[in-house]
């Protein structure tokens, strides 16, 4: 078989479900590969950046691998942060890079795309990944490949490969199904007793479940976890969207000071609080008034389960929930909490739109037509999207990148055949928006909108006053027609109805909302998360 096909069969067989990619001529030889065997279908964007974001919403809402393939330098660096932001949200994303071939690396010249040295990018790389591998040799590549895709599911981060351009249609050996990594048992029992005897112990336990637990597939077990123990649930900023279809006891998205009081005191208030698969990030965590200190926490993240003061090394995560659920009897538990309320109601009046009125009309639309994945981009639609109702939402809520929406909803659905929504600013809209000129070719037709506030408005909501954080309006609505979509310019709240109910019957075509909003206005959700950040960190005093 030759390599090329060997790795495409591997990712196809860990839960790969396509390729996103931009060629170069060290990757030619592999795209050929991929567009000839028909194992994996390919998608192209523009600009690299976009290629990591579809790659990585693809994993995380369908779960599986993300793929990306680039080539050397010019390309592969291009992904540099995407693929940073895969690392630190935990998305199991594979880079593929074309490489230069043996024979051109022993001609001694500096090569095109060279940085510093040949292997500058496998440094850069082996920074925000977990496991890399260079199949220059046929004998080892098969290995290579294992382990490297073994590690990507296991860790749920992102990998690297380096494909040489002369190797891809070598003969190498299929590649082995290889076991998952070995852990002892007995500490997977020993943990699962350690951790019910602090449950039985406890007066008001919450269960925190966090992105690792969507990553590893592990939805339905927490929510079977959470009735046998009769625990409610919370979620957090980075985890909002999680086990939103689950029948489970749900107390809401825990936010510190800047979310539901209830859930507050709920989360700080317990005397056990056990985080499975949480990132214990600064959005996260960073604006709760009080600490979570390790006496009253249980935290499991990346094969690593603490339990009080005692650490387990080597433990995953399935294998810990699987001898939770052994040593519990299913028993009934208090039954689920009816959905908890979102804002809803627009106002269709001639009244400029704010933020939150574009909240109110999405939560209409997400009530009559029935749930949509939804992408929401750096910026104040991010926290507009804490007020959504619960549905699956894939968003950079700690890397905090922009230019992840438009591309991420493309990704997510050519990765599951479903409609996605984009809430996307202005500003992010001007990183990736263009790429929603591949949506007619790809057959792909989501709704996107822009929250046009004509600023990096975030910023301003931070630190009032800066010029440089104001943008021009560049009609998005009309750059939609050109670029095969329908566009909608919308000033006043009846527009915004109108507007959202057609864009929703549209379908084949792109639908582009491009919301003006009102100067300075920015979403409840955001005032209240400025608020607590203010509050916990008060301007120094002038003396
Ligand atoms: C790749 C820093 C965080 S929020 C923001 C910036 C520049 C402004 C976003 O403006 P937009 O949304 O999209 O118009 P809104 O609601 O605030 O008006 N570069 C990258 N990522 C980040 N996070 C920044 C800069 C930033
Ligand atoms: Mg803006």
């Amino acid at each position: 078989m030759k390599l090329g096909e060997a790795l495409l069969q591997a990712l196809k067989a860990h839960g790969a479900g396509e390729v996103f990619g931009i060629p170069g001529d060290f990757a030619l030889p592999f795209f050929r590969c991929i567009e000839d065997s028909g194992i994996l279908p390919l998608i192209t964007f523009s600009h690299e950046p976009a290629v990591g974001f579809a790659a990585d919403a693809a994993a995380r809402l369908r779960g599986g691998l993300g793929v990306a393939a680039v080539t050397y330098g010019a390309g592969a660096f291009n992904l540099v942060n995407p693929v940073a932001q895969a690392y630190s949200e935990k998305t199991p994303l594979v880079v593929i890079s074309g490489a230069p071939s043996q024979g051109e690396v022993a001609s001694g010249l500096l090569l095109h795309h060279q940085a510093k040295a040949l292997d500058s990018q496998m440094r850069v790389f082996r920074e925000i990944t977990c496991d890399q591998g260079v199949l220059d040799d046929p004998g080892a590549a098969p290995a290579v490949i294992a382990r490297v895709l073994r590690a990507c599911v296991e860790y749920a981060r992102p990998v690297y490969l380096e494909l040489p351009r002369d190797m891809v249609d070598v003969e190498v050996a299929p590649v082995p199904a290889g076991p998952p990594t070995p852990f002892e048992a007995g500490d997977v029992a020993a943990c699962a007793e350690a951790i019910l005897a602090r449950m039985a112990g406890a007066g008001r336990p919450v269960l925190l479940p966090g992105v690792e637990v969507r990553r590893l597939g592990l939805e339905a077990k927490v929510a079977e976890l959470a009735r046998r123990l009769d625990v409610p649930l919370a979620t957090t900023f980075l985890g909002r969207g999680l086990m939103a279809t689950q029948e489970v006891r749900r107390l809401g998205t825990y936010l510190g000071l800047a979310g539901d009081e209830e859930v507050r005191k709920a989360v700080e208030e317990s005397d056990l609080v056990v985080m499975l698969g949480i990132i214990l990030s600064d959005t996260n965590f960073g604006v709760s008034g009080r600490r979570l200190s390790p006496d009253r926490t249980i935290h499991a993240l990346d094969r690593e389960v603490r339990v009080g003061r005692r650490t387990y090394a080597n433990l995953p995560l399935p294998a810990l929930l699987e001898a939770l659920l052994a040593r519990l009897g299913p028993r009934s538990a208090s039954g689920a909490s009816p959905r908890l309320p979102v804002p809803g109601g627009l106002v269709e009046d001639e009244a400029p739109v704010r933020p939150e009125d574009i909240v109110r009309g999405l939560n209409d639309l997400l009530h009559a037509e029935g749930p949509m994945p939804v992408a929401a981009d750096m910026g104040d639609c991010l926290f507009a999207a804490l007020d959504l109702h619960d549905t699956d939402l894939v968003a950079p809520g700690y890397y905090a990148s922009m230019g992840y929406a438009v591309p991420a909803v493309l990704g997510m659905q050519a990765a599951t055949g479903r409609r996605c929504l984009a809430l996307v600013g202005d500003g992010a809209f001007q990183m990736t928006g263009w790429e929603l000129g591949h949506a007619r070719r790809l057959g792909l037709d989501p709704l996107v909108v822009v929250f046009n506030n004509r600023s990096w408005g975030m910023l301003n909501a931070f630190q009032a006053g800066g010029r440089f954080n104001d943008l021009e309006d560049w009609q998005y609505a009309r750059l939609a027609e050109a670029l095969g979509g329908d566009g909608y310019r919308i000033t006043t709240r009846a527009e915004l109805g109108r507007a959202l109910r057609a864009a929703c019957r549209t379908r084949g075509r792109f639908q582009l909302l491009d919301v003006s909003l009102a100067p300075g206005e920015v979403s409840p959700a955001l005032q209240r998360f400025v608020g607590a950040v203010k509050r916990l960190t008060p301007a120094p005093a002038i003396p």
